[in-house]
């Protein structure tokens, strides 16, 4: 339900002061007894408080953390040339993640240079290398990952009845509505029941909330940062509004498992506090490193305003880019006098999200993620191209390491996890690719011999081995992969018909036009082709492509909205992506075989798929899409 805006009666006044413009009209709604009560906790409610929740300098403090190094000196992570975690100890001498780590070193000599670990051949697990190789060594993120896990686990045990979503490998939503609302019960009983003399019962407004001591709960961005009375401003009680104590209480919970987490697991976190995903992600930086921020409905205004639109995630590329040029602007501020109409006549029908984001407005929810991995990948984009079929066993041998950690690890959470299959794709960039995949036989001891086994044999059956042979293509990526991880509980029924399947299939992409009666083959080669496309229309200093369209089924394909996120490096979301294609291969790779017309048959001739619906037109597309995908 919309609550509607406040009428100044009810506050006898005192809001009046605060009156703000027609954009932030929503800023102080009524809040009814009806809001309170409700089980059903939407993302319109008037109560709702969101945090997102961010690790400082993530990588540099696990890497300080596991090698008991002071929190105090300068600390960067490496990752071949360049620097992918900078302390905050080591920022103060101008060191940022664009430094080469040579620079960095000039820049304070006293640096703490830590490379990333990495496998190399042979080895189970990864390691920190005197001298890592990028021709020779893979990296491996395998321990921030389980300090990620662990983070997330202090968030999960802390936070009862919170809705948690990992945004990322250092950052999660947290959803407080429920617990605060249980706490506001509790400490202010005279809210559980509807007054007798309440005008209009269940739906008649709350009484006036009582003030807050903000002390101690974070930094209050100010609702007027430039006034010299903030100080008074914000401790005048005739501005606290419900929502604010809302956010107060979210901010209590937040700054107690922020707390814990520190005095565990070492790790300092900094949160943003607002009633939604959106200005939650904002205020996350506000004031960083360990701290809390709480933007207050009445702060949104001012702290949207001045701030450059096209730093706000999916403005940041070419809507953003359209926006600036078409009205020659700069600030949210600035592209509020547009009007819904009107940038829905240039923009397209969407792009009502924007004029409802530069007004604070964000109805996305928390949502939980599914704890099952479905797939996994290990890949290498080679700096020196593989030019021998028998380089590719170096690898594989690599990669297999990495899966059986992780596999491994998952089987720690769930100790039935198996993968239905295991997939070698190689390419050349992105524009050319094979990709050969086979049956995972079950086996309760998952060692990287078993899987550099598998993969050896689709090497095999793939390149070969012979080095006298020509390579098909110019080798520069290899991946491998466990596609359909399921618990053996769900997987069990489907082990004995999987046997049955021919022994592996062999998914080629080739630069072909896709024929009406479409196979596993044409499949993988369409959106191989979509994704490259893809790749080559974005600009070249912009992020990733993060959704391919199937050129089967006609289905876009997306990235989870934390893969999407822009602070995952370039190279993670290609290979999120790369693991999606192969998890959606793998979909109607098993449709297929639920359709085959005999068991053990090597070449599989696929029945069409049923007609398709009518697809949207990708060569033109409209509205908002046009400045997501260029023509
Ligand atoms: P961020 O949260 O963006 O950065 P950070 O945690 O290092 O620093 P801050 O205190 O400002 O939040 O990213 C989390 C980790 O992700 C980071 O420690 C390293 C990794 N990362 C990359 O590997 N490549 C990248 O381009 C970025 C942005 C992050
Ligand atoms: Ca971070
Ligand atoms: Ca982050």
């Amino acid at each position: 339900m919309d609550s509607p805006s406040r009428s100044n009666s009810l506050w006898k006044g005192k809001g009046k002061a605060k009156a703000t413009d027609v954009d932030f009209e929503d800023l102080n709604p009524i809040i009814t007894y009806r809001h309170l009560h409700s089980h059903n906790l939407s993302p319109r409610d008037p109560l709702r408080a969101i945090a997102l929740c961010d690790s400082d300098a993530f990588y540099a403090a696990c890497e300080q953390m596991r090698l008991g190094v002071d929190p105090a000196i300068p600390l960067v992570v490496r990752q071949w040339d360049s620097l992918i975690a900078v302390n905050y100890p080591a920022r103060k001498f101008g060191i940022s993640r664009m430094d080469r780590w040579d620079d960095a070193l000039k820049k304070c000599p006293e640096l703490k240079i830590v490379h990333v670990a990495t496998y190399k051949e042979g080895d189970a697990e990864p390691g920190y290398w005197e001298k890592p190789d990028t021709r020779t060594h893979k990296v491996s993120l395998d321990y921030y990952r389980r300090e990620s896990a662990k983070i997330y686990t202090m968030f999960k045990e802390g936070l009862p009845g919170a809705e948690i979503e990992k945004a990322s490998i250092d950052e999660a939503f947290i959803d407080f509505t429920r617990p605060v609302r249980e706490k506001l019960l509790e400490r202010y009983p005279y809210l559980a029941t509807v007054p007798d003399d309440a005008p209009e019962g269940i739906d008649s407004p709350l009484p006036p909330p009582p003030p807050i001591s903000w002390d101690g709960l974070g930094v209050v961005v100010p609702i007027h940062p430039t006034a010299d009375e903030e100080e008074q401003l914000l401790e005048d009680d005739n501005l606290t509004t419900w929502s604010d104590v809302a956010l107060s209480i979210a901010a209590e919970m937040m700054g107690k498992v922020r707390a814990d987490i520190h005095a565990t697991l070492g790790y300092t976190l900094s949160a943003g506090i607002a009633r939604n995903k959106f200005l939650a992600k904002l205020t996350a930086s506000y004031r960083k490193p360990n701290n809390q921020s709480i933007l207050r409905n009445y702060a949104i205004p001012d702290y949207l305003k001045p701030m450059p639109f096209q730093k706000i995630r999916f403005l940041g590329g070419k809507l953003g880019e359209a926006l600036a040029r078409e009205y020659d602007v700069k600030t949210c501020g600035d592209l509020l006098p547009i009007s819904l109409e009107e940038m829905q006549r240039k923009f397209g029908e969407d792009s009502i999200w924007v004029y409802e984001i530069l007004r604070g407005i964000d109805r996305s929810e928390v949502k939980e993620k599914s704890a099952l991995t479905k797939s996994m990948l290990a890949s290498k984009n080679l700096a020196e191209p593989v030019t021998k079929p028998s380089e590719g066993s170096h690898w594989i041998r690599v990669l297999a390491a990495e899966l059986t950690l992780r596999l491994n690890d998952a089987r720690e959470q769930s100790p039935g996890l198996w993968p239905k299959s295991i997939v070698l794709s190689i390419r050349q960039g992105w524009h050319l690719g094979r990709s050969k995949q086979a049956p995972f036989p079950f086996s309760r001891t998952v060692t990287a011999d078993l899987i550099a086994a598998a993969g050896d044999k689709l090497w095999k059956e793939l390149i070969g081995f012979d080095d006298s042979k020509p390579l098909p293509i110019k080798i520069t990526h290899v991946g491998l992969s466990f596609t359909g991880i399921a618990s053996t509980e769900s997987g069990q029924r489907n082990i004995e018909g999987f046997f049955k399947a021919p022994d592996s299939m062999k998914i080629e992409e080739r630069g072909t036009k896709r024929k009406s009666s479409a196979t596993t083959e044409e499949c993988a080669e369409s959106t191989a082709i979509t994704a490259s496309r893809i790749v080559k229309d974005l600009d070249p200093g912009a992020s990733s492509p993060t959704y391919f369209d199937c050129g089967r089924c006609g289905k876009r394909m997306s990235l989870p909205d934390d893969i999407c996120d822009a602070e995952v490096g370039d190279d993670i979301k290609k290979q999120a992506l790369a693991v999606l294609h192969t998890a959606h291969e793998d979909f109607h790779l098993a449709l297929d075989l639920s359709r085959m017309p005999e068991e053990g048959t090597k070449t599989v001739k696929f029945r069409p798929d049923p007609p398709k619906k009518k697809k949207v037109r990708r060569s033109e597309p409209g509205g908002i899409a046009r400045f997501l995908v260029k023509k």
